[in-house]
């Protein structure tokens, strides 16, 4: 059997000490943090797009990655050799989930059923692969935004031509997330917004993709798909606005067309800074609004304005997304997926694994650290002196909903001006950098 990553052996926990790059130093599946393996708390998956299907090209430049795998003229045979490589990779990564769309795993044919018979020929390999290795799909999508047909938008295109191609992509796209045993299933609006609002209905392509989104909810109960939706949020490119600009205008947008039961979140690192928020706030919203589903682990450069999918190897965003993490209870279907790609010059295939590597230790570090963190109750405390004030009679009409604007103006009138207090920010910062070590 062709070895498609030769000379790369099984990657493994050998500890903060040693000098082999191919080895883990944090990420040690099997130890148990706070209840749970390492393995049960981060739930990595491997995107099947950027891992294996980028090639290093960007909008001023030709693709620098050639792989062994993608080298046949044949589409098809390319499909093939990528899934079983894919797989090598997946196992001497010890990474027991992954995630795709239709588009990456087979290629568009002429015509929706030479495509999907296509699709069903490399899911049947797939299906072999993953009975094999025990390995499953965390969640699945369709790619509805790198076809032409889809330059104006998929469930939001003018064209209810277009409405329809985007949903017979989704439904075979959910029977193979079935078919597959997929934990979820995502769905990325890329296309879903606008370039100009001058030739734009906004209120009409909003109620499409609300309408979209209920037919989905129906197939996905009619086929018997168990797992959750989730939207991932993201707030332009390539459009210059998307629909699911962030979690609370996605949270609007189900919780008014009546979508909250089905649906949770997908949150990615990029798409929260494009969006003038952090990783904490988009997941803080999630969490307090009982939607939060999954990440989409990566991160920006804030030198440059678009979605640089970098792998994530910043401790302090990996050690405050498990603490936020944790805190909200941990994964139940959702996991960490590395929707990040090499950079342009990193064209050896060896160069995937130090990325995967280095990204996970970076996770198992953060987990650590948010853990202990927790364990210690340091900020928990903070927070509960913070409020405090709040257990005072005070407090307790006002939340209980006793006090009204006249009792209230009489509390002020008696004892006339607050305590001011501090925030203690920069305290609080050296907290955390006395745990981040
Ligand atoms: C694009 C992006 C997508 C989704 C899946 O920015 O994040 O790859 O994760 O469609
Ligand atoms: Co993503």
């Amino acid at each position: 059997m062709t070895e498609y990553f030769p000379g790369i052996p099984t990657i493994r926990y050998e500890g903060p000490g040693t000098r082999n790059s191919l080895a883990y130093r944090h990420y040690n599946p099997a130890e148990v943090i706070a209840g749970k393996t390492m393995e049960q708390h981060l739930r990595f998956a491997v995107c099947y797009w950027h891992t294996f299907k980028f090639a290093g090209n960007d909008p001023f430049g030709l693709p620098t990655i050639g792989r062994m795998y993608n080298s046949s003229s044949d589409p098809v045979r390319v499909a093939e050799e990528t899934m079983t490589a894919a797989f090598e990779f997946f196992q001497k990564l010890g990474v027991k989930l992954w995630c795709f769309h239709d588009w990456d795993i087979a290629p568009e044919m002429q015509t929706l059923s030479e495509t999907n018979a296509v699709l069903d020929r490399i899911v049947s390999l797939a299906t072999k692969l993953q009975d094999d290795t025990g390995i499953r799909p965390l969640w699945g999508t369709a790619n509805l935004f790198s076809n032409p047909r889809f330059m104006a938008g998929a469930a939001t295109s003018p064209s209810p031509h277009v409405f329809a191609w985007a949903a017979a992509k989704v439904k075979k796209a959910l029977e193979i997330s079935l078919e597959l045993g997929a934990e979820g299933y995502v769905f990325w609006g890329g296309r879903e917004g606008y370039e100009t609002l001058l030739n734009t209905d906004l209120k009409r392509e909003t109620e499409h993709l609300a309408r979209f989104m209920h037919m989905a909810v129906d197939y996905k109960k009619e086929i018997g798909f168990q797992g959750p939706f989730y939207i991932e949020p993201k707030p332009k490119e390539p459009t210059k606005h998307q629909y699911d600009f962030d979690a609370s205008t996605c949270h609007a947008f189900l919780q008014k067309y009546d979508l909250l039961d089905d649906f949770r979140l997908n949150i990615e690192v990029n798409h929260a800074t494009l969006a003038g928020h952090d990783m904490l706030h988009e997941l803080e919203y999630a969490f307090a609004h009982d939607i939060f589903g999954s990440i989409d682990a990566n991160r920006g450069d804030t030198l440059l304005g678009w979605d640089t999918d970098q792998f994530p190897t910043d401790l302090y965003l990996t050690t405050l997304t498990m603490y936020s993490v944790l805190r909200g209870g941990g994964f139940t279907t959702g996991g960490l997926n590395f929707d990040a790609k090499l950079r342009r010059q990193s064209i050896d295939p060896v160069d995937l694994f130090h990325a995967h590597i280095g990204s996970m230790d970076t996770f198992a570090r953060g987990l650590r650290i948010a853990s202990k963190l927790r364990e210690d109750g340091v900020l928990e405390e903070i927070l509960r002196e913070r409020y405090a004030e709040w257990g005072s009679e005070l407090g307790r009409r006002i939340e209980s909903g006793a006090a009204g604007f006249a009792d209230l103006e009489k509390h002020v009138l008696q004892t006339g001006e607050p305590e001011c207090r501090s925030g203690r920010q920069e305290h609080i910062e050296n907290i955390l950098n006395d745990y981040i070590q």
